[in-house]
């Protein structure tokens, strides 16, 4: 079974549908390896599902989704999900230490390692002030971390498993702008193709496609400026 990706991603007429609703229509784009892609659209437009159908956490119904030229049901669903991370839209801690909860899934992760994917996630300059540092325990008898805490700590778990594909499900709307900017600064420098589903542009503008979605359906694709020229509807959100 192939396994190895470089992170390339191809949908071809995708469609998705739940319990025989349509939730995505004939979805169409490309993005190569390493680059990155924003997704916006208004709630209950399919963004989450979108991203879900890439480590087949969801089953596509019909279409054709490549990963490097190889369709998905081809690879080990095993190590396809090896090979990506997500963070979900509800950030999960579970009661233990700071660093258990960023190696979580990968329990192989040195401490170097768990350090590196704080440190991309801006968190580790945090988490090294509080009184125990990565010893600190998280939870009911530990510290309550704040939105944008936990948001990037979830990201720190995804890149603690070094990814080929990154899936962030509005894993940065808690944040200030000056740490988001930094964040995704970092993220552009890893070999990852890295997804962001964001509610405001100006937290993907910067991407190499953006993907419009309204009710299913990609509206527009194309990058900031193009969108902004071409496509009124995103103009309009931009300005509004
Ligand atoms: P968000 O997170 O509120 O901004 O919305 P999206 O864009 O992430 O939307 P998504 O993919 O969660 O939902 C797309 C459509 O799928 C929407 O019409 C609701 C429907 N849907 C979502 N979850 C379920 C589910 O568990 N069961 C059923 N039947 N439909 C669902
Ligand atoms: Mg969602």
């Amino acid at each position: 079974l192939p396994s190895i990706l470089s992170g390339a991603v191809h949908f071809a007429d995708v469609s998705f549908e739940r319990e025989g609703n349509p939730v995505l229509n004939e979805i169409s784009f490309h993005v190569d390896a390493g680059k990155m892609v924003g997704i916006i659209g208004e709630t209950g437009s399919g963004k989450t599902s979108l991203l879900h159908l890439i480590p087949r956490l969801y089953e596509k119904n019909a279409g054709q989704l490549f990963l490097d030229e190889i369709e998905i049901e081809k690879m080990d669903v095993k190590s396809l999900r090896g090979q990506i991370s997500i963070v979900p839209q509800e950030v999960h801690l579970f009661s233990g230490t700071v660093r258990e909860n960023i190696g979580w899934g990968r329990e192989t992760a040195t401490f170097d390692e768990i350090i590196e994917a704080a440190r991309s996630a801006q968190i580790h300059e945090f988490i090294d002030s509080l009184p125990d540092g990565y010893d600190t325990e998280i939870g009911q008898k530990g510290i309550v971390f704040s939105g944008g805490q936990k948001q990037r700590l979830s990201i720190a778990r995804a890149l603690v498993r070094k990814p080929k594909i990154l899936l962030l499900d509005d894993s940065t709307s808690a944040l200030d702008a000056h740490t988001e900017k930094r964040l995704l600064e970092t993220l552009e420098g890893l070999s990852c193709t890295v997804f962001i589903v964001a509610q405001k542009i100006s937290s993907i503008q910067k991407a190499d496609l953006i993907l419009l979605l309204h009710q299913g359906e990609i509206v527009a694709q194309g990058a900031h400026e193009e969108l902004l020229q071409n496509n009124e509807y995103y103009y309009n959100i931009h300005h509004s």
